[in-house]
């Protein structure tokens, strides 16, 4: 279900010393071929290696489970611990060590409370062992849309049609930054607790902490598994659905692969 993992990517952060002497070059092509013959080569090289940039490596749209539109009603079902798969996918990184999210408080709508609260909750919901690394939620965000800036932000903006998008960039110094963006054109509201996995009376509205603890999930390292209905990596939501909010027995499992 994934698009190609470059789509969209518009090169933010490639410039470098380099761009500028394209640019002479375009103008001046005589003076910037000067130039590049008079700067001491070892100059040039250190300069290069030391701007760490981004490489956009995955675009994760996480669409409804209703051929990609909600419902008019919630389209959620209750939790079946019996039909947990077991299974997992890995993404190819993982957290190395605690780090801070940076949510946008402007951003969220004002129908949902305690914002910095509630995505601490989502982040902690994957803290199975000690092994798991730590996300810190501050509510200090100041992004409008995913930003390769070298932090995570998590906001609420325009992620197309998705329900949420998150955004992977690794730098060429090794950093991973995921970037989350809920769809803030959607319907969203708070369900007091799980439950039983889903709330038919929210409408067409998605429990915020159920589609947060999924895209979490993705910032920690996992993937969508093959057949899994059940477990949070599931790779489509629902309206009214909560049982994402607590990883399944794939979720547990894909956790320890990547930290014990
Ligand atoms: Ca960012
Ligand atoms: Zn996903």
């Amino acid at each position: 279900m994934d698009p190609p993992a470059r789509r969209g990517y518009d090169g933010v952060g490639h410039t470098s010393g380099g761009g500028v002497g394209m640019r002479r070059l375009n103008r001046f092509g005589w003076a910037a071929v000067f130039l590049a013959a008079t700067i001491p080569l070892s100059f040039a090289a250190r300069a290069v290696a030391e701007e760490p940039r981004p490489d956009l490596i995955r675009v994760d749209v996480f669409r409804d489970g209703g051929k990609g539109k909600p419902a008019g009603v919630a389209n959620c079902v209750n939790d079946d611990p019996a039909q947990y798969s077991g299974l997992y996918g890995l993404t190819g990184w993982a957290l190395s060590g605690a780090v801070t999210a940076h949510l946008n408080l402007a951003s969220v709508p004002p129908a949902l409370s305690d914002a910095t609260g509630a995505m601490q909750r989502s982040f902690d919901a994957w803290f199975l062992s000690a092994g798991v690394p730590r996300v810190a939620v501050a509510g200090d965000g100041t992004v409008a849309k995913a930003t390769a800036n070298r932090q995570d932000d998590v906001l609420f903006g325009r992620p197309g049609g998705s329900i949420a998008t998150t955004y992977t960039w690794r730098w060429t110094d090794g950093l991973i930054e995921s970037d989350v963006v809920f769809n803030k054109g959607l319907g969203w509201f708070q369900a007091a607790a799980e439950g039983d996995g889903c709330e038919e009376t929210a409408g067409a509205r998605y429990d915020w902490e159920n589609i947060a603890v999924h895209e979490f999930g993705h910032v920690y390292g996992l993937d969508h598994p093959s057949d899994s209905r059940f477990e949070t990596m599931h790779a489509y939501g629902y309206t009214g659905e909560t049982l994402k909010r607590s990883p399944a027995t794939g979720d547990g499992n894909g956790m320890r692969a990547l930290y014990g």
